[in-house]
């Protein structure tokens, strides 16, 4: 059975009616709504006395470990069954759940939650919501339609989601809905300064000293439009954080006044690069990431290329370059 657009009543008793034991996935190297969206379908089988196991890849960042049930996850390596249903949450296409989408037994029920333009529609149930903001907000919206109840740990995970998708009500995905969700969310006694200090400000030494190595390779094209950023291994151990902190330099080379597209390259131990965009007002870089493999969002997208880190500056700075002048010639 395959379904295309999952109603929130088919997803609810997919995820309700079943014993067997749901495997929950959401994406490697998970951000906010990934983990709070995961663990608030962990809350719902709880709830419902249905067993689920929390997978990942990589290891839940430290900034999310104050989240109900965080502790839960377990590394995708640690497990050895394989689960005949599984849910995956927050994953723009099949490869955004890494070697957990293997724990699939084959023939398995996979339903795909998810918010992300670039869906592939991977699962064999499938709501995914584009125009929502957030993967905990289509969590919301079919917990509304089913009428289930709403309680403190659960408020908490996904008001998380929502205020990190968002950035803190900062992007142009915050909406009227997600505000009246968040209010109601709120009334569970949430702290809206806990979420966003853990989930988007507060940062460890280490990543302060990587914020501050990391800018001194910012590189402004000659147009001013585009500003990067690029950090190699060396610059990573000189500041003494991880790999999954890099993420704290995404935001600045967009900041600078005037930049259309602002991206972060890094690489990683294995000499793959990561690369973040993020455009203001005009470029769509989800269809940059595309031509890379990659996917996501109009004003925020990633994909990964082959080393080494100044090729693979070359390369997708080539195509931002044709990307901005097209936005460019076709918004004047
Ligand atoms: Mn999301």
């Amino acid at each position: 059975m395959t379904i295309a657009n999952a109603s929130y009543q088919e997803v609810f008793e997919l995820l309700h009616n079943q014993t067997e034991s749901l495997l929950i996935i959401c994406h490697i190297n998970p951000d906010g709504d990934a983990v709070g969206a995961a663990l608030a379908v962990a809350q719902l089988c709880d709830q419902w006395g249905r067993p689920c196991v929390l997978v990942n890849d990589d290891e839940i960042p430290d900034r999310y470990v104050f989240l109900p049930g965080a502790q839960r996850f377990v590394r995708t390596a640690d497990v050895i069954t394989t689960f005949t249903h599984a849910v995956a949450v927050d994953c723009a296409d099949d490869r955004r759940m890494g070697r957990a989408e293997h724990l699939i037994a084959p023939g398995g029920q996979l339903i795909n939650i998810d918010h992300h333009e670039t869906n592939n529609q991977f699962g064999t149930i499938n709501l995914v919501q584009a125009e929502a903001s957030a993967t905990c907000l289509v969590l919301y919206r079919m917990m509304l339609a089913n009428q289930l109840p709403m309680y403190h740990d659960l408020a908490l995970l996904l008001y998380t989601g929502i205020v990190f998708d968002t950035g803190g009500f900062h992007y142009n995905n915050t909406t009227p809905e997600i505000h009246l969700a968040a209010a109601d969310l709120l009334s569970y006694d949430i702290e809206p300064f806990l979420v966003a200090d853990r989930v988007l400000e507060a940062m460890t030494r280490e990543q302060i000293e990587l914020v501050r190595l990391g800018l001194s390779t910012l590189t402004v094209h000659p147009s001013g439009l585009i500003a990067y950023v690029a950090i190699d291994q060396e610059i990573l151990k000189a500041s003494g954080a991880g790999d999954g902190d890099v993420e704290v330099l995404l935001p600045y080379p967009r900041t600078l006044i005037g930049v259309e597209v602002g991206l972060l390259f890094r690489e990683r131990a294995d000499g793959s690069i990561k690369v973040s965009f993020r455009s203001r007002e005009i470029v769509d870089v989800a269809a940059i990431a595309l031509l890379f493999g990659g996917g996501g969002h109009v004003r925020a997208a990633g994909c990964e290329l082959d080393g080494p880190l100044d090729a693979a500056v070359k390369i997708v700075m080539k195509e931002v370059e044709d990307a901005v002048k097209q936005a460019y010639s076709n918004h004047a």
